[in-house]
Formats: C-alpha cells, sequence, structure tokens
C-alpha cells in the first residue's frame, strides 16, 4: 500500500488486479486506500464507436500533462473480451503518452458478464485517485446501460458526436440528453457540424437543470485539434460550477450510497439464497404458486 501510495506503478497494477480479479484481499485493499481518495476530477467521455473519443482523450490528456497534471486513463468497453493493457488501436493513437509516467492507461472489459463492469472501473478510478493522479477519464464505448451506469461515477460527462449522428440523435435523445453535461460535435471538419449543432441546442433547450448550467456544444476536430482550447474551457468551467454549488458534493455522496446499498443487497442476497432455500424453491416451481412459495422461502430460517 505505502508502494502504491508512493507511486509505484508496480504495485498500482497488482492491486487494480485485485480488484479486476474480485479477490479477497480487494475490498480490504480498497478500505485501507480510502483516506487517500476524493481529490482526482472524474470525467467520462461517451459516444458512438469511431466518434473520436479515444483522440480527443489523446488531445485532453496532452494539455493536462502541459499543466504537469497526472493524468489516468481507463478505457472500458463492455462489447470486448480482452482487459489489461491499453487496447491496441488505444495504444498506438495514445502512443505518445505511453512511455510518459504522468499518463497510466488500462483497458477494461467483460468477463463473460457485463454486471460488475461499471462498479469495478468505478474501483479503479478510486486506485488512480489514491495513487495521486490528478484527472480521471474513463473512455466508454456507446451508450448502453453499462454505459450509463459508468457516467453515473463521474463528475463530468462528455458526450462526443459527429456530424452523421444527426439521424441516431432521436433514438438517443431520452438517454444522451440527460447524460451529458458537455457535448462535443468531433469530426467537425466535415459537412453538417453546424447543423447537428442547431438541433442538439435545441433539445439542450428543453432540459430542466438549464437554468443552473447551460449545457454547452462545442465544436472540435481532434485530428486536427481544432477547438481543443474551447472543451478545456467548458471542462473547467463545469468543474467550478459543480464545486460552487455544492453539486461536488453532494454527487459524491450519492454515490457513495449507492455503492453500499449495492454492497450490502449483494451480500444479504448471497447469504440468503442457500441450498435449504434453493431447493424448496425448485421441488415447489411446477407445483406452488408463486406468491405461496417465496412465502415459504422467506419463512425457512
Ligand atoms: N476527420 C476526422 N477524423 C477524426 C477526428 N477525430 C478522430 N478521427 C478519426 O476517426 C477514427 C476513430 O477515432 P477514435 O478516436 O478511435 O474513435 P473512438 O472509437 O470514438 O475512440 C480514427 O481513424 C481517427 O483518426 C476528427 O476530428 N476528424
Ligand atoms: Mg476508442
Amino acid at each position: 500500500m505505502e508502494e502504491l501510495l508512493g507511486g509505484s506503478l508496480r504495485s498500482l497494477a497488482q492491486t487494480i488486479s485485485h480488484v479486476e480479479n474480485e479477490t479477497l484481499q480487494a475490498p480490504l485493499l480498497l478500505d485501507s486506500l480510502f483516506p487517500h481518495m476524493g481529490h482526482a476530477y472524474r470525467v467520462g467521455v461517451t459516444g458512438p464507436p469511431g466518434a473520436g473519443k479515444s483522440t480527443l482523450v489523446d488531445k485532453i490528456t496532452q494539455v493536462y500533462r502541459d499543466s504537469g497534471k497526472r493524468v489516468g486513463i481507463i478505457v472500458v468497453d463492455p462489447s470486448s473480451p480482452f482487459t489489461g493493457g491499453a487496447l491496441l488501436g488505444d495504444r498506438l493513437r495514445m502512443s505518445d503518452h505511453y512511455l510518459d509516467e504522468g499518463v497510466f492507461i488500462r483497458s477494461m472489459a467483460t468477463r463473460g458478464e457485463t454486471g460488475g463492469l461499471a462498479a469495478r472501473s468505478q474501483e479503479v478510478g478510486d486506485l488512480l485517485d489514491a495513487a495521486g493522479y490528478d484527472i480521471i477519464i474513463f473512455e466508454t464505448v456507446g451508450v448502453g446501460q453499462v454505459e450509463l451506469d459508468v457516467v453515473e461515477t463521474v463528475d463530468t460527462t462528455l458526450v462526443v458526436l459527429v456530424p452523421e449522428s444527426g439521424d441516431d440523435i432521436q433514438l438517443m435523445k431520452a438517454g444522451i440528453i440527460e447524460i451529458g453535461d458537455i457535448f462535443i460535435i468531433n469530426k467537425s471538419d466535415r459537412e453538417g457540424a453546424r447543423q447537428l449543432g442547431h438541433i442538439l441546442e435545441q433539445l439542450l433547450a428543453l432540459k430542466e437543470e438549464q437554468v443552473e448550467w447551460k449545457t454547452p456544444v462545442c465544436q472540435t476536430s481532434a485530428t486536427l485539434g481544432t477547438g481543443i482550447e474551447e472543451l478545456m474551457q467548458c471542462l473547467e468551467r463545469h468543474h467550478s460550477h459543480l464545486k460552487d454549488t455544492g453539486l461536488h458534493t453532494s454527487k459524491r455522496r450519492d454515490r457513495a450510497r449507492q455503492r453500499v446499498h449495492r454492497l450490502v443487497a449483494d451480500q444479504v442476497m448471497s447469504d440468503f439464497w442457500n441450498t435449504t432455500r434453493l431447493d424448496i424453491m425448485e421441488r415447489g416451481l411446477d407445483t406452488v404458486p408463486p406468491y405461496q412459495l417465496s412465502r415459504s422461502i422467506l419463512e425457512e430460517s
């Protein structure tokens, strides 16, 4: 633990493995590091595959590095069975940073189930936080349930779209409009970026909390490097907004509450379903009506 706090990458990687593999030590390690957590600014980057998320993350990372901040990047891909280091594509794209000690990149994938992926990513984020990374970026592919769960654990959510996303917007409207704190139309070097910007601004105007935080729409070209400065200003403004309004603290408390709820629920469920109760259920499935069956199971002690 001292090694991790002292900046040892080896120790950090080992601790992450404990969390990813859900070993018995993982909860102890996480709890003992708790006093050192809570300093990092957590940013989620989500959007359709190929929108340029990794390229943008690379640019954002560069800006933070230039100001001396250490950056942790967690790439969460629910559709991929690969885990461990960065995926090849991201590794190549972020190649400059790969040799940089101030940047830590980790890919996280499912291991057959998606259920715990968001929770594990959050815990890996906690470890990076304890290890002294100032900014933790979660890149997620798409806007499915896992992505939404990941996004719930960050301070600021960036939704990355491209000019062609116009058609998808109707479909994604409900989900993405709610989750985005800042919208980015990347690949604005291509046709249609302005139009999409207008459509988005109209949709965003209907959002409730617009009074306190007017959700900005940034136009970027990650490959050309345009619009990055404006994006960084938006990030800075949102970070200040969170702190000024106390949302920073209340969001964190909500997260902590949810997490404890889930941990208790998981434990209670796994304690409850012993072989006797499972037996009663299996024997009754064909003949006993469901309410009566569940009562018998609950009354079994
Ligand atoms: N024209 C253009 N291409 C871009 C831009 N940003 C990224 N790309 C390209 O889009 C492809 C997908 O980018 P990537 O960052 O991997 O997208 P991700 O799947 O969202 O992480 C790559 O070939 C990038 O070079 C941009 O602003 N303009
Ligand atoms: Mg990517």
